[in-house]
């Protein structure tokens, strides 16, 4: 079997793949150490042209080598800052009102993914499979093409892909889907984004989509399908119980002085809706007094991309909210939310989990959501809390027990809490062991190895083939004569 060679935006350390930072450094690095082979990509540093024209920098543990390069400031802005973060993000998340467009930085985007297309290819052998991440990266694969490469290269999306209506805000819509269009397989969180995908290339590029996920579209054939990103739910659950007596977890009891606490965490995003979760928990303030000086809700939300502007706006918006929620229904020794702006452990995050009695998750858009997943896992199932969960998580597909809200609806996302403040215990049992059973048959292992199983089985391009469809089409042809 050929070697693995993953390529996202950020690479994990080395360290992070030894399970405190993500389950899905811990994911992708199992694959890794499976067959050997390399994760490419950005360093996370901004650095001199000098410096990023040498390298990359490998680091190896084993048969796996970690190769990552730095960026230029011109570089970072056009490309990460600019075109992924402030065109592609927000319209796949359904803003267009937040995304801007320029030239210059559409520009920058498609020629950093060309230069790191070229300084991975020194590393490629031949048989190796090449798995991308991420909208960082949607014209890698097409670079590689231009520069000969014909090993097979999947693509998974991690975010939600969007209808073609929303899609056609962004000008170069086109150019970004042929080069989709350059992958054998592309990978979606759920139905809804390949569906969305499929009715883009139907009926806006003359593509034919097959019922079996084959695709053909701008002289390219393609295979597509969906698979749902997971956890490793038994290792966070047995984490979060072993962290469960710990001293942060005893502080918290301590300072909640009996009260019930309602869980949040995520990056501080705007597609996150944090805002419209403070106004459905203020709302439950106002319309249940029972529940004043009686519940908290600590919302921890690292910040991200802070040098982007929307994130700044996000950032002081909540700040506003939080403060204004506070000053109207705080007591000389109750605050009714606990704003965090900071990075917590992952198994301190884990515990608190366990610690709470909802936890509530309600984006407005969001690929998959893995807090939603990893509430759950952490739970204790003797007495587990209660999931509230947005319908526009790709996770509400997956999981039946959580309360479902519409994040829009604070009046209805201030019922579900009500709701699940006041859920008696069978009940909890049973919606907890629901989702439990749907997390362990969709774990984060069964998410890796169907997509690798699906890239390996994609026929490859005959030798001196140019991988058009055409070319694919004789060289069946020819076989079967
Ligand atoms: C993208 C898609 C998709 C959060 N705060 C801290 C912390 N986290 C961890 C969580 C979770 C991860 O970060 C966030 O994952 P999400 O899935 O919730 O969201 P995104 O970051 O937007 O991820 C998303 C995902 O990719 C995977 O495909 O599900 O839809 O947007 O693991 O626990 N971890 C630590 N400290 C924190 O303060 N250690």
């Amino acid at each position: 079997m050929g070697r693995l060679i993953v390529v996202s935006n950020r690479v994990a350390t080395p360290t992070e793949t030894k399970g405190s930072a993500g389950g899905l450094a811990v994911g992708v690095f199992g694959a890794l150490k499976d067959t050997g082979g390399v994760w490419f990509g950005w360093s996370g540093d901004v650095v001199s042209e000098t410096v990023a024209n040498a390298g990359p920098t490998l680091e190896t543990d084993g048969t796996v080598t970690f190769a990552t390069t730095g960026l230029t400031r011109k570089d970072y802005d056009q490309y990460y800052r600019g075109f992924s973060n402030a065109t592609l993000w927000p319209v796949f998340h359904y803003r267009n009102d937040l995304a801007r467009y320029e030239r210059e930085e559409y520009a920058g985007y498609r020629r950093v993914n060309a230069w790191l297309a070229h300084k991975l290819i020194k590393l490629l052998e031949p048989d190796d499979i090449i798995w991308v991440h991420d909208y960082h990266l949607i014209p890698f694969a097409e670079a590689l093409r231009a520069e000969g490469i014909r090993n097979r290269i999947g693509f998974f999306l991690h975010i939600p892909f969007p209808s073609p209506q929303i899609l056609l805000n962004i000008p170069p819509h086109e150019e970004l889907v042929k080069s989709l269009c350059c992958y054998d397989l592309i990978g979606f969180q759920t139905e809804n984004d390949e569906l969305a995908f499929h009715d883009y290339l139907r009926r806006h590029a003359r593509g034919t989509v097959s019922g079996d996920g084959h695709a053909e579209a701008f002289g390219r054939e393609l295979r597509t399908g969906v698979y749902r990103i997971g956890v490793f739910p038994d290792d966070i659950a047995e984490q979060s119980k072993r962290y469960e007596s710990r001293q942060h977890v005893l502080d918290l009891k301590q300072s909640l002085e009996g009260r019930k606490l309602i869980m949040s965490v995520d990056r501080l995003d705007y597609s996150k809706g944090l805002v419209e979760r403070f106004r459905a928990f203020e709302a439950l303030l106002e319309r249940s007094p029972e529940w004043r000086g009686n519940v908290t809700l600590v919302q921890i939300a690292p910040p991200t991309r802070s040098d982007v502007t929307t994130y700044q706006d996000i950032r002081q918006q909540l700040e506003y909210e939080a403060g204004r929620i506070n000053g109207k229904y705080s007591g000389l020794d109750y605050t009714p939310i606990r704003y965090l702006n900071q990075q917590y452990d992952r198994w301190k995050l884990m515990s608190l989990f366990r610690e709470s009695q909802v936890g509530f998750v309600t984006p407005l858009h969001d690929g998959m959501n893995l807090v939603a997943k990893e509430y759950v896992a952490a739970q204790n199932p003797d007495d587990p809390g209660v999931l509230v969960l947005s319908m526009f998580a790709g996770a509400a597909a997956e999981l039946e027990g959580a309360l479902i809200v519409n994040p829009h609806d604070s009046i209805g996302m201030c019922e579900a809490l009500q709701r699940a403040l006041a859920m008696p215990l069978d009940e909890r049992k049973r919606r907890h062991e629901i989702d439990m059973q749907a997390l362990r048959k969709n774990d984060l292992g069964v998410w890796r190895d169907s997509f690798l199983r699906d890239l390996r089985s994609v026929p490859l391009a005959a030798p001196g083939s140019d991988g058009s469809a055409e070319k694919k089409k004789q060289d069946r042809r020819d076989a079967a004569s």
